[in-house]
């Protein structure tokens, strides 16, 4: 195929509520969307994952933005491209870090591939993955509430709606309490875990240890994003699970967790990865390890959404993704019909239409967008 365009647009969509972790606030969501037009007019979609401050990770709304007009769109943009594993080898060579950039196009590139070949998007990642599921088990990312009370109660409300997996945000002095309040309103038996988008150093290790008296599902993401040594020798004194989020930015960061035994579960994101392709190449090799690996989620709108859906329809992912359903987060999503979540904690992978599975309003985008631009091929 052969990409003619790609229309950028920033949507500014508010959340219900403020999202808070221990590295940062999103209120307001300034959401980079490609739209990607293919030599016969097709459009393929693709959202990037970036947020509006560097907390997370590097990247912003706005670099994203800037890589992808003056690196990305020269690279793929009037190329012939056999297909959706063919972007990453375009991007790879002397075009360091900004995954989340690279991963929205290539994701609107597996966009159109579906299209063209008439298949959902689950169906065309699953390629070669034998039987892939039909719904898919979610939980809830929960932040950093008001008091342990306030979270407790939030909580229970929602293990009562279904939710099958409840991950609470922690940092210190914001963890013990709220850890203890939530074990205790939900009861023993209860699917919770923890994250702490890196906010412990080596001096918390006892803290840390103190958290294995909650029996939690996992750990995700205690200390610094570029420290396997560390969450290896923290793996040694835990009884419960590391799970990496931030670390894991490519398949040979998972190979290194596994070798040194830096946590034991794997949280796969498209956007940090550097796409789809890079997801599967992930979650292959932690199915051939023995290592779970689950969806997380970056507040996505309804088009990032129908891709995390798709992924976590793969065989090896064994744990609920945090892929809420539409109303978690928005007034109105940008798609139609919305994610929707059963009583059951299950969100239905659409396999009766081609590509994501859902339409892309495109009024609705229109009146949410605050930036627009077109980049065509020369
Ligand atoms: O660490 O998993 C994270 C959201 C933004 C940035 C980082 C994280 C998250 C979430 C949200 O936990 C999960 C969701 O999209 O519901
Ligand atoms: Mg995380």
């Amino acid at each position: 195929m052969r990409l003619t365009s790609l229309h950028l647009r920033e949507i500014r969509m508010p959340l219900k509520e403020p999202f808070r972790i221990s590295s940062g606030v999103a209120t307001l969501r300034r959401i980079l969307l490609v739209a990607a037009t293919d030599e016969e007019g097709r459009v393929g979609w693709g959202e990037c994952t970036a947020g509006e401050e560097p907390n997370y990770s590097s990247e912003t709304t706005d670099t994203a933005w800037l890589a992808i007009r003056e690196w990305v769109a020269p690279l793929v943009l009037g190329r012939e491209i056999a297909g959706p594993f063919s972007v990453r080898p375009l991007l790879e060579h002397n075009f360091r870090g900004h995954s989340m950039a690279k991963a929205a196009v290539e994701v609107a590139v597996w966009d159109l591939e579906a299209q063209r070949r008439g298949l959902p998007l689950a169906g065309l990642i699953g390629e070669g993955q034998g039987e892939i599921r039909k719904e898919v088990e979610v939980g809830i990312s929960l932040g950093i509430q008001a008091s342990p009370r306030a979270l407790a109660e939030r909580a229970a409300d929602c293990l009562a709606r279904g939710y099958r997996k409840i991950k609470i945000k922690i940092g210190p002095g914001e963890d013990l309490d709220y850890l203890a309040a939530v074990r205790e309103a939900l009861g023993p038996e209860a699917p919770v875990m923890a994250d702490a988008n890196n906010a412990y150093g080596r001096a918390d290790f006892d803290r840390l240890a103190a958290l294995d008296e909650f029996d939690l599902m996992m750990i995700e993401q205690p200390l610094a994003c570029d420290d396997l040594l560390r969450h290896a020798e923290l793996q040694k004194l835990l009884l419960t699970p590391i799970c990496l989020d931030e670390s894991i930015t490519c398949l040979d960061r998972a190979e290194d967790m596994v070798a040194l035994d830096a946590g034991r579960i794997v949280n796969i994101k498209v956007g940090r990865v550097g796409g789809i392709a890079s997801a599967l190449a992930i979650h292959d090799f932690c199915r051939s390890r023995g290592v779970p690996v689950w969806c997380g989620g970056m507040l996505e709108s309804g088009i990032g959404r129908a891709v995390n859906v798709a992924l976590a329809s793969l065989p090896g992912f064994t744990f609920p993704g945090d892929i809420s359903p539409s109303e978690r987060y928005w007034e109105r999503d940008v798609v139609t019909p919305e994610w929707t979540m059963d009583g059951h904690g299950r969100i239905r992978v659409p396999l009766d239409r081609p590509g994501l599975g859902v339409a892309v309003d495109l009024d609705r985008i229109e009146d949410l967008t605050a930036r627009s631009e077109v980049l065509a091929a020369r």
